[in-house]
């Protein structure tokens, strides 16, 4: 059983339900700010909470409450693990077990029933790695990481990031189906029907930001991408600047929802480059959100959640429409919270 939602021990709790927004369609979660929240991003600065001074971890949907107990006790496993440490092991638990077959190999499969992986990592310094359109490999965030440091490259996908798993020793599993996948696809088989549904099974990545007691932090994002998409397709999770962005010492951002929405306008770097003119984590979240919705027509249609985090440990959440929820725990949470 999760963890209750801390839901009565902080003012971030208290404050974070979604919020109808302007009389949209659109709506938000907020995780710490004291106003509703402003679609148009035209924010007031509003007040912020104070920063938490141990570790913060900060990730999408509700896989983000055993992700982020995983990557805080990687932290405090030993003062030598990083925050590239903690989000590797945080989405290694969603990896291994999503119950809603959207990360990992349990996942929904493309039309042609294959499961096709992408993920990524980066660090504040500004390392960064990446993997997409992987198929037989359980945990490709690690496998991220080991673009990252052990190739001269930030991006390898396919067959050429399979032989390298393989020549770093990492199984590559022939690719199947679990069984209720194929249940699943062979039902969509008989409609073929392709429309991204708004948070349900086929957005909920996990994506990750962890920030750890020496000021370091990192990002990850790891998913199998929209279900029943075409085959060869790769979202914005294994895109550095999409999916996720993390720049010292300004902050980092992660994104969730339909990949070809933040592809088009590289959210997470939207929002550090918010944060880097003066935006608070969450004034940066609400303002590419505002971008997204601009650049993409009908926003009813599609969902984006995006999180933030900078470097004092103030963290900020928006997303496109209801229903967004993520999880965050830092010193003032002894235990994960769901918020959304
Ligand atoms: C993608 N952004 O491949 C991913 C899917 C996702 O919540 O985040 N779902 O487009």
């Amino acid at each position: 059983m999760p963890p209750e939602p801390a839901r009565d021990r902080s003012p971030i709790t208290r404050r974070s339900a979604c919020t109808a927004l302007m009389g949209g369609a659109l709506a938000a979660c907020t995780t710490g700010q004291d106003r509703p929240p402003n679609a148009a991003g035209a924010s007031e600065a509003g007040p912020v909470r104070q920063p938490p001074s141990g570790p913060v971890v900060l990730s999408t949907w509700s896989h983000g409450i055993p992700a982020n107990k995983a990557a805080l006790a990687r932290l405090t496993e030993s003062p030598q693990h990083t925050a590239l440490d903690a989000v590797e092991a945080g989405c290694r638990v969603v990896e291994l077990e999503c119950p809603d077959m959207t990360v990992g190999l349990g996942a929904r499969p493309d039309r042609e029933g294959r499961v096709t992986l992408d993920a990524a990592v980066m660090t504040g310094d500004g390392r960064a790695g990446c993997v997409a359109f992987v198929q037989g490999v359980a945990h490709p965030v690690s496998l991220a990481r080991l673009v990252m440091e052990r190739t001269p490259h930030v991006l390898l996908v396919g067959a050429g990031a399979e032989r390298f798993a393989r020549e770093c020793g990492v199984e590559v599993l022939t690719p199947a189906l679990t069984a209720a996948a194929e249940r699943e696809w062979r039902a969509w088989l008989a409609e073929r029907r392709y429309e991204p549904k708004i948070n349900i099974e086929n957005h909920d990545t996990i994506s990750m930001l962890a920030l750890d007691a020496h000021g370091r932090m990192a990002a990850a994002s790891t998913t199998s991408g929209l279900a029943y998409k075409m085959h060869g397709r790769v979202g914005d999770s294994p895109i550095i600047g999409a999916g996720i962005f993390v720049d010292a010492p300004i902050g980092g951002a992660i994104c969730t929802g339909l990949g070809e929405t933040v592809l088009r306008t590289l959210g997470a770097h939207l929002a550090v480059e918010a944060m880097r003119a003066g935006a608070t984590p969450q004034q940066a979240c609400e303002r590419a959100i505002a971008r997204i919705v601009e650049k993409n027509p009908d926003p009813r249609s599609y969902q984006v959640g995006m999180l933030a985090l900078d470097f004092a440990g103030r963290s900020g959440a928006f997303a496109v429409q209801r229903g967004f929820s993520f999880a965050l725990q830092d010193t003032l949470h002894d235990a994960p919270s769901l918020l959304g």
